[in-house]
């Protein structure tokens, strides 16, 4: 009986998603409006944000490119003091942008992330052997699904613990749904790697409880748990479809409560609309591990500065490669790092965003009412280096000029 239940499940799990559930076409502009939104609110995030490079690139097709400073950024963090869960999301953010976390190129050198979450998951192990994990399970859980994902030995343990502690009643109701979410997303990750072998067995039984206990949280109007907590859920009964009969959950009613309150402006936070954006786009956190990563011909720019204005006069140019839907301050940046000497630059925060306030020394000033104009040819631009995406051969040129 019990090798029945294995092979439906073996047969159940790795369908595709078989949802049936999609948002339709006349409100595809909701999700396109969120996607713009966590795509403006990269530039004015307080830290870099794992989780809106992983939805990005979850929701990304052919018309819509994911910044290259958001992946910048990460890389630039990743060698900074995390939680075991923030190295577990900055794992699967790498993976989803194509790039090996096990060798991060960060300013003070490179760094094996998968190393740094095995010893920080190794912590929230022995913490929890004492009494319970160093952090929570919701990060304990985003170990599990990285660590699955990056095939680490250290992925049986972890699991196991995941398996004990949803089959234990009283720890599993104190779930959220959030976290019932994620547990069971790394479960089936666990589940569907060959090599997870006297693991398999159990899991089975674990998903249908944490599916139960999601369900018990569902309201009447299609919420699971609450607005912020439905996104999750959606993504783990997506992958678990053969544990919830068609009577005890209809997806499109949950999609259409989700796209309503979307509407409404429930998701006002840029993490609360990296976490439901994989939802509206029919995909999940497992498919990190599918993402196809071909190689992307990057954006040619010919950056040119000028000084004709004060002490020494100088022209530089300096042709960039940059990858496709990056700013014009990654060309920037990429050219201080390849020429510092001329390249150099400084730029303040301004509520528009970064200004340029001085190139290879020459600053500008108000008292002398000068400033750096930016150019694209002989047009002058009409955003800031944050915002303006250059395109393939383009001129840009910056003057130093007199207002
Ligand atoms: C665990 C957890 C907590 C724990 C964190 C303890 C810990 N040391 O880990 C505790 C119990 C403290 C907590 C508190 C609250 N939480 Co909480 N929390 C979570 C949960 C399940 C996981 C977060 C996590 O670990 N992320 C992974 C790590 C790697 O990322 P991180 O950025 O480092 O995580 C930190 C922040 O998330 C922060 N945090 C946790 N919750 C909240 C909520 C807010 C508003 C803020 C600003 C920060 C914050 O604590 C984490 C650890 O330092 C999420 C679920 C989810 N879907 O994300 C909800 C979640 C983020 N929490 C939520 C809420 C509402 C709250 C509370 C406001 C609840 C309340 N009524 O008081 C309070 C915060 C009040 C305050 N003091 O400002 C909502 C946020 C919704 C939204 N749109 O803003 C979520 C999405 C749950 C939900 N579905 O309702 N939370
Ligand atoms: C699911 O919900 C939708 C929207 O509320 C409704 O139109 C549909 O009839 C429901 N389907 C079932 C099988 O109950
Ligand atoms: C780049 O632009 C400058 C200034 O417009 C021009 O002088 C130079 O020839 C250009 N370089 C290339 C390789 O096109």
């Amino acid at each position: 009986m019990r090798s029945l239940v294995g092979i439906l499940f073996l047969l159940f799990i790795q369908s595709p998603c078989c949802l049936g559930c999609v948002v339709p076409s006349g409100q595809q502009w909701l999700v396109t409006g969120l996607e713009n939104q966590l795509m403006n609110s990269i530039n004015h995030l307080c830290s870099p944000n794992p989780s809106a490079l992983i939805a990005l690139n979850l929701a990304k097709n052919q018309d819509v490119c994911v910044p290259g400073q958001l992946l910048q950024q990460i890389k630039d963090t990743a060698a900074q003091e995390m939680t075991s869960g923030k190295v577990a999301l900055y794992v699967l953010a790498l993976r989803s942008s194509c790039e090996n976390p096990r060798e991060v190129v960060t300013p003070n050198g490179k760094i094996n992330l998968v190393q740094i979450l095995e010893d920080k998951t190794r912590e929230e192990t022995e913490s929890y052997k004492k009494r319970s994990p160093k952090t929570t399970f919701y990060q304990l859980a985003l170990d599990a699904l990285a660590l699955c994902f990056e095939e680490s030995p250290d992925i049986e343990n972890v699991a196991g613990i995941l398996v004990k502690a949803a089959n234990d009643l009283q720890l599993r109701e104190a779930f959220s749904v959030d976290t019932a979410a994620v547990v069971s997303l790394a479960l089936v990750c666990v589940y569907d790697d060959p090599s997870s072998n006297n693991l398999r067995e159990k899991i089975p039984k674990v998903l249908k409880l944490l599916i139960d206990h999601i369900l018990e949280k569902q309201q009447e109007n299609g919420i699971i748990g609450n607005i912020y907590s439905t996104g999750l859920a959606i993504q783990a009964l997506s992958v678990t479809s053969q544990f919830w009969s068609q009577d005890r959950w209809n997806c499109t009613k949950t999609l259409n409560k989700v796209l309503q309150e979307a509407y409404l402006g429930a998701f006002n936070n840029p993490n609360a609309i990296s976490q439901i954006l994989p939802s509206l786009v029919g995909k999940t956190y497992l498919d990190v591990k599918n993402l196809q990563c071909l190689p992307v011909n990057p954006i040619r720019v010919n950056y040119t500065i000028i000084n004709h204005l004060i002490g020494l006069y100088f022209e530089h140019s300096i042709i960039i490669d940059v990858p496709p839907c990056s700013v014009l301050l990654d060309v920037l940046e990429a050219a201080k790092r390849d020429e510092p000497r001329e390249f150099s630059f400084k730029t303040k925060e301004t509520c528009w965003g970064p200004m340029v306030i001085s190139i290879n020394d020459i600053k500008a000033d108000e008292n002398e009412k000068t400033y750096w104009q930016f150019l694209s040819g002989n047009k002058p631009l009409d955003q800031g280096v944050g915002s303006y995406k250059p395109s393939n051969n383009e001129n840009i040129v910056a003057i130093f000029s007199k207002y």
